[in-house]
């Protein structure tokens, strides 16, 4: 489990944020070296199960019904295409498999193939993960119960600026889902973008947020917007690449034992940019050539980029962090 110090402030954070670069990576780095091995990426597959038509409104995504996206909504597809799918992703080395649907939130009648999902994966020795939206109480405890490891759902900006990026659920809808997360025993992986026009203070407080939870998340993706046809933010400010080094380099500091995840965005990111990423503190990444519905590097050329760096795939996350075996 991941400690949480719950004592981030807006202006503590701000301070490390706003250090010399050189000095913000030597301390990043150096609590990096102190929870995990630097030279181990954790690499999870990501399948979109249910794609297009969703009900919420979220600015930056392809799959809204709402953003008058040219995606096609499809069904809950067939479980057996999901196992052939992770099948090949346990193949290729990925050591987790992430299940998202384009859900406001799963019905009951999807239960008990979702159930199967998650139980067709682990018994590959692959980790689970789902990002179906929001859950209740029984669906946290059916979801747990048929062994899915983590749940994936982000907050994925500042409070303040939540309402201009989504209005069909609040910022506390999601952090009730992620409480229930919690509380019913899964891992909580929450995380969210950068390049919305939100601004640096909206930056800091989405890490004090994710940092004062009740428990920090044990893995917390960091997006960069990949902007979408048709979608409000289609022609969105692309982020300034050191800025977003920084904001890695914080959640590492903030977050010290989660995974901090390079999330979406990687295939418009240099070599340069992602290596500076990991030394600032990410150690783990989507692997695979589509994310849900957008692009991602090859799987060839991340194992071109994980040679230069002498880089390695992370093993299950039981091994992976330092205190693992106290
Ligand atoms: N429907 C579920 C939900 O929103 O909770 C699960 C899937 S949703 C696509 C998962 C996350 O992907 C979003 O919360 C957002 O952070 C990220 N995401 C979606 N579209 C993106 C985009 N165009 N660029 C970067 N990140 C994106
Ligand atoms: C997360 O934070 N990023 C992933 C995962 N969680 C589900 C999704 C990225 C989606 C990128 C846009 C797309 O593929 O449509
Ligand atoms: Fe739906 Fe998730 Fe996309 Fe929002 S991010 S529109 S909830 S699929």
């Amino acid at each position: 489990m991941s400690a949480t110090s719950n004592t981030w402030t807006r202006e503590t954070a701000q301070a490390l944020h706003d250090l010399p670069l050189m000095d913000l990576l030597y301390r990043a780095q150096t609590v990096h070296r102190e929870n995990f091995d630097p030279n181990k990426v954790q690499m999870s597959r990501l399948l979109s199960i249910k794609t297009g038509g969703c009900a919420e409104d979220c600015a930056y995504c392809s799959q809204s019904a709402r953003n008058g996206s040219k995606l096609s909504a499809s069904k809950l597809i067939e479980v057996e295409r999901v196992l052939s799918e992770a099948r090949k992703a346990a193949a290729a080395g990925s050591t987790r498999f992430c299940m998202g649907a384009a859900w406001r939130e799963p019905k009951a009648r999807d239960m008990d193939a979702l159930v199967a999902m998650i139980q067709g994966v682990k018994d590959m020795g692959m980790e689970t993960c789902m990002t179906l939206g929001m859950l209740d109480d029984t669906q946290v405890v059916q979801l747990r119960d048929a062994g899915l490891d983590y749940y994936n759902h982000n907050i994925d900006t500042s409070e303040r600026y939540y309402p201009e990026v989504i209005t069909t659920r609040t910022f506390a809808d999601r952090i009730d889902t992620l409480n229930r997360v919690r509380e019913a025993g899964m891992k909580v992986c929450s995380g969210g973008i950068l390049g919305m026009g939100e601004n640096g203070e909206d930056r800091i407080d989405m890490l004090v947020t994710l940092a004062n939870l009740p428990e920090a998340p044990d893995s917390v993706p960091i997006n960069m917007l990949m902007p979408q046809a048709d979608t409000p933010l289609a022609d969105a400010k692309p982020v300034d690449p050191i800025d977003f080094v920084r904001i890695i380099a914080l959640a590492r500091i903030m977050m010290p034992k989660s995974h901090v995840r390079l999330s979406a965005g990687r295939s418009d990111m240099s070599d340069e940019m992602q290596a500076m990423c990991f030394f600032a503190g990410a150690n783990s990444i989507f692997a695979g050539d589509t994310l849900l519905t957008a692009e991602n590097p090859e799987e060839s050329s991340d194992a071109k980029l994980f040679a230069k760096l002498g880089i390695q795939p992370m093993e299950p996350d039981t091994e992976a962090r330092l205190d693992a075996a106290e």
